[in-house]
Formats: structure tokens, C-alpha cells, sequence
């Protein structure tokens, strides 16, 4: 018996910025990808998801407020989300008798995000990591973030990889169920620790096109796309792992700047035309242009998803030519933030 005791547990999950993009599923409803992918993730001192999560019988049914607002929870990927949980928990409860019962009992998350949802700055990402992660606590699961990144895949694709710090890849897989389509780490973030983001948020405003619909378009229509997923990105996860592995800024940012380039391209040749980059951030890839030509090397990198907002990556050595630069073209201007990469998510007491 539960007998209407709140059982609670707070987590935060922070974004990740892909350098190797994402962009197709093979799977829409499992959301396993055409491609593999390699993402960043960032400083969850700045950018990040905090969410409660709580079970109770007091509770009449589940539910999720987002920023105070209460979304809808019956969509096909919260829903698989909260039932491979949920089994996973009724497993321990079986296993062990003497386990209050609360798989059954109705969820209620509370998540607050501090940085613009669904403007391109990977807002999905760190909540499905934070949900299913605060569930996870809540439950007591003995997962591994490897075993929880299949079920924060089903939520939305990017998110396998913020359940992880550091230089985070997620594997394609070839399994028709998912089993081995998963994220893990290929470096904590200490293994760079001068690595640096700027994050330009050119824009708040929500995006055009979703995600989700873009991608199934792009898969559909673009004929640049195959070539991408077959050839293109096989060989840059090959390639960006190794310059991870030799702290290799050049090749790290010369890869970054051309899979972002590579994923706005498919997203032009997808019919009907997607456009995630404005003026704006064409001004910014202009700027890094010009700082490394300045330099006569890559010291910094820009990557843009599926919005108009400039991520560019560089090292602290580098700072001055870069943040610096920016500082001054934009002056004023809000919207930058400085970023390092961080650990994964954590428990909130
Ligand atoms: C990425 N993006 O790798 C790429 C780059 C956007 C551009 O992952 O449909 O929100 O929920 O699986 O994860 C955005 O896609 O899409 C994304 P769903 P998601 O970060």
C-alpha cells in the first residue's frame, strides 16, 4: 500500500550540440536514425532541464507541466517513455516484494527549461533526458545511461545523448527493435578541458518546421541524402573520433563546420526547400571565416541545427581571437552565452 504518499525524485539533463548531425530515421515510431551521430554536451550550469518527478495514488492521472504551462502526455513517445519505465520498474517490484508498488501509481512531472524550447537549441533533448532520468531515479532503476538512452531515444532521437558529459556519440544500430541503437561516451569532457562554446541566440522564436517532419521530408525527397547517410557520415564519426581522441582542434572543427554545412544542404535540397539559417547566421559563419583566415588555422568551428542559432566551438587559448572577435562585431547584442563542456546529468537533492 502506497496510501497516498508522494514519492519524489529531481534531476537535470543538459543539451547537446551535435557536430556530426542527426537528421533521417530509418524507424519513425522507435526513432532509430539513418545515421549515426556525435554531439557535445554542454554546460548544465547554463543550459538545462530541471524536472521533478513524482507518483502518488493521490494523484488522478499522469501529467507534465512545461514552464508552468501542462502539456499533453498521451502522444505515442511520452507514452513509451513512461511504459518501458514503468516495466522496468514492475520487474524490481516483482523481484522483490517488500518494494512499495508505484509502477502503477500516476506520474507527474514538473520541468523547467532555461533557455528557448524548440528554437534549435536542442530543448528536446535535455527534456526527455531529464524525464526519463527523474522517473528513473524516482523508480530506483539499476540502469545504466547506455540501457536509459534507449528509452530517452523513443522520446526524441537527441536525447540518448544528453543522458551523457563529454563527447557523447550515438551508434545507428542495425536491430529492427532498437537494442543496439544507443548512446556512449567517447571522452569525458576532462579528456578537453579547454574545449569552449559560444552559443548566438539569434532567435527565440520557435521553428518553422519540426524536427520530425523536416527529417521524414529530407529522407524522402533529397537526393543528396543518401550519399550523406551511407558514405558521408560513416567516415566523419571514424575521422571526428580520432581527433577527439588527439585533442586535434583543426580536424574536430574543419568536421564540425562541413556536417553542419552538409545538413543544411540536404535540408535545401529537400522539396519543398527547408531554411534553418537566416541572415544572421550567415553573418556569423562569415565572422569565423574571417577569424581563421586571420589566424591561418581553424581555431574556431560553427554549427547551426535546426534553427538559426550559431554554436561555435573553439579552445580557451583561442579566446580571445574568437569570443573576442564576436564580442566586438556584436557589441551589445544579447543572447551570448559562453559554454564548456560538462558532465552528464545529476541527481538534485
Ligand atoms: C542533432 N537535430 O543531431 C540534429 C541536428 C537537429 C539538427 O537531433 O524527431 O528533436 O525528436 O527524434 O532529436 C533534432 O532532432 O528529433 C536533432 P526527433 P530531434 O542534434
Amino acid at each position: 500500500m502506497t496510501d497516498g504518499k508522494i514519492y519524489r525524485a529531481s534531476t537535470t539533463a543538459p543539451v547537446n550540440i551535435a557536430v556530426i548531425k542527426y537528421w533521417g530515421k530509418r524507424d519513425p515510431s522507435l526513432n532509430l536514425p539513418t545515421n549515426s551521430s556525435l554531439s557535445v554536451t554542454l554546460s548544465q550550469s547554463d543550459l538545462r532541464t530541471h524536472t521533478t518527478a513524482s507518483c502518488s495514488s493521490s494523484f488522478s492521472t499522469d501529467s507534465l507541466l512545461l514552464n508552468g504551462s501542462p502539456q499533453d502526455v498521451s502522444g505515442g513517445r511520452t507514452q513509451a517513455c513512461f511504459r518501458e519505465l514503468r516495466s522496468l520498474r514492475a520487474t524490481l517490484e516483482h523481484q522483490d516484494q517488500s518494494l512499495p508498488k508505484l509502477a502503477l501509481l500516476p506520474l507527474k512531472l514538473v520541468s523547467e527549461n532555461n533557455f528557448p524550447t524548440a528554437a534549435g537549441l536542442a530543448s528536446s533533448a535535455a527534456g526527455f533526458a531529464a524525464l526519463v532520468r527523474a522517473i528513473s531515479d524516482l523508480y530506483e532503476l539499476p540502469a545504466n545511461p547506455t540501457e536509459l538512452s534507449k528509452i530517452a531515444r523513443q522520446g526524441s532521437g537527441s536525447a540518448c545523448r544528453s543522458l551523457f558529459g563529454g563527447y557523447v556519440a550515438w551508434e545507428k544500430g542495425t536491430a529492427s527493435d532498437g537494442s543496439d541503437s544507443v548512446a556512449y561516451e567517447v571522452a569525458p569532457a576532462s579528456h578537453w578541458p579547454s574545449m569552449r562554446a559560444l552559443i548566438l541566440v539569434v532567435s527565440a522564436a520557435k521553428k518553422g518546421v519540426s524536427s520530425t517532419t523536416g527529417m521524414q521530408t529530407t529522407v524522402k525527397t533529397s537526393t543528396l541524402f543518401p550519399a550523406r547517410a551511407a558514405d558521408v557520415v560513416p567516415a566523419r564519426m571514424r575521422e571526428m573520433s580520432y581527433a577527439i581522441e588527439k585533442r586535434d582542434f583543426e580536424t574536430f572543427g574543419r568536421i564540425t563546420m562541413r556536417d553542419s554545412n552538409s545538413f543544411h544542404a540536404t535540408c535545401l535540397d529537400t522539396y519543398p526547400p527547408i531554411f534553418y539559417m537566416n541572415d544572421v547566421s550567415r553573418a556569423a559563419i562569415r565572422a569565423v571565416e574571417a577569424i581563421n583566415e586571420a589566424a591561418g588555422k581553424i581555431v574556431a568551428a560553427y554549427t547551426f541545427d535546426a534553427g538559426p542559432n550559431a554554436v561555435i566551438y573553439y579552445l580557451q587559448e583561442s579566446h580571445s581571437v574568437v569570443a573576442g572577435r564576436f564580442q566586438e562585431i556584436l557589441g551589445g547584442v544579447e543572447g551570448w552565452r559562453e559554454d564548456v563542456p560538462a558532465t552528464g546529468g545529476e541527481k538534485v537533492d
